[in-house]
């Protein structure tokens, strides 16, 4: 098991992650757009609209990406008089990695529409449609340029759909201005990034239909997130799930998993009444069992949650603190092994990475099960207890024959709650 939780955290790479994805369709539009003309809805910011050639050929390709052109064919349009239609082609031969992937600018020149601050915008709106014989996972983001020295472009969490076969999926998703503002700078958000898996050998190339991407504006300016941390003498609050700030840092942490179409673990707050430890809410983390992987390669992956920077800038400094600690319910049908692990500052001086820590713990069926990391295990890593970058878990998800087959059994239900620092 360990060996699943060690490779599990090699592949962070292959991360992709899913949140707040609503409102998908079922053949409900595919409206033939209105003619040839995109409406100017004062509400909206047009992102590109597909309508030319223009508007297609300066997007970014890469990964042996496949053929584009503007499609006038109005049974899969939305919007206008044109969409882009995009065989993904791929490389069957450079592996499951090889993503291919479609760049979408924002800024001068590559847009006819220039815009890259989002800080007024409260939802980003696009239509797409899989004409594949087949479903198709895709992930969704966006790069900002940062003031980073060590990387100048910062992406953003991902967020994965699942494009049914001959379905319009409407993609409408909350912009999370003030969290996102906490990492990302939101006025200079010069590209979105759609990612796909690479095609296997006996598979057709995937074609879907892209239109109407757009911006909603926000209706009032952006506030702050309210980070204030429930703060007592023995202890200070890093996450309890309680309220809805605590439930939008959580929703928009990392998850990773393979990438294989396997199904993607779920993560809602519980509310009270449920399995909640402390206050009125609680993590609910679902994981859904799935079958062999299917390359049958040595690689094994199991999702990870991640409680990032968002979260820890208000908290990183725990030397006033002697551990970390949080509660664990295990709602599944056996014992979990589950793998805790603390990332701070103090780079190694031989790979310039961060320090980390691992450790792994057992949770009970049935029962809550509090888990400790102690500070002196942190220093012991060498860690500096004074900035804490993350703290990220993983659980098994994955089987490769050697270890157990979920398929047959029900979902792993997890639930975390009361993360905090104690003295
Ligand atoms: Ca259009
Ligand atoms: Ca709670």
């Amino acid at each position: 098991m360990k060996k699943l939780f060690l490779t599990a955290m090699a592949l962070t790479l292959a991360a992709l992650m899913a949140f707040g994805v609503y409102g998908c369709g079922k053949g409900n539009n595919g409206n033939g757009g209105n003619g040839g003309t995109v409406v100017e809805d004062p509400n909206f910011v047009v992102i590109n609209d597909f309508e030319s050639d223009r508007d297609v050929m300066l997007l970014g390709y890469q990964n042996s990406f496949g053929k584009v052109s503007v499609n006038t064919d109005k049974d899969y349009i939305t919007s206008g008089g044109g969409s882009a239609r995009f065989e993904i082609w791929g490389e069957p031969s450079m592996g499951p990695t090889y993503y291919p992937t479609l760049n979408i600018y924002t800024d001068a020149p590559y847009s006819a529409r220039p815009k890259t601050d989002f800080t007024d915008i409260d939802e980003l709106h696009f239509d797409v449609f899989n004409a594949s014989e087949r479903d198709i996972e895709m992930s969704f983001g966006f790069f900002s340029e940062t003031e980073s020295p060590l990387n100048n472009r910062s992406y953003s969490p991902r967020t994965l759909l699942t494009l049914k076969q001959g379905q319009w999926t409407n993609f409408r998703q909350a912009f999370l201005r003030e969290y996102y503002a906490l990492n990302y700078d939101l006025t200079k958000v010069t590209q979105f990034v759609f990612v796909f898996n690479n095609r296997k050998t006996a598979e057709t190339p995937a074609v879907i239909y892209l239109d109407s991407f757009r911006a909603h504006k926000a209706e009032t300016a952006a506030g702050t997130f309210n980070r204030a941390r429930e703060c007592t003498e023995n202890s200070l609050e890093i996450l309890n799930f309680n309220d809805a700030n605590d439930w939008q840092l959580s929703k928009v942490g990392f998850i990773f998993f393979r990438y294989q179409g396997n199904p993607m673990p779920s993560v809602a707050r519980a509310a009270s009444g449920g399995k909640v430890y402390e206050g009125t809410g609680s993590l609910k983390i679902v994981g859904k069992p799935f079958g062999p992987n299917p390359y049958n390669d040595a690689v094994i992956d199991a999702p990870v949650i991640e409680f990032d920077e968002g979260v820890m800038n208000a908290v990183r400094d725990m030397s006033d603190y002697n551990k970390i600690s949080m509660m664990w319910y295990n709602d599944w049908y056996q014992n979990v092994g589950l793998g805790v692990y603390v990332t701070a500052s103090n780079p190694d001086t031989v790979t310039g990475l961060p320090a980390s820590f691992a450790k792994f713990v057992t949770i009970s069926v049935g029962a809550w099960t509090k888990v400790e990391v102690t500070k002196q295990e942190l220093v012991n890593a060498g860690l500096d207890v004074e900035n804490i970058i993350n703290i990220k878990f993983a659980w098994p998800g994955f089987s490769n024959g050697v270890e157990p087959n979920f398929t047959s059994h029900p979902d792993l239900v997890l639930y975390l709650d009361d993360l905090k620092y104690e003295k």
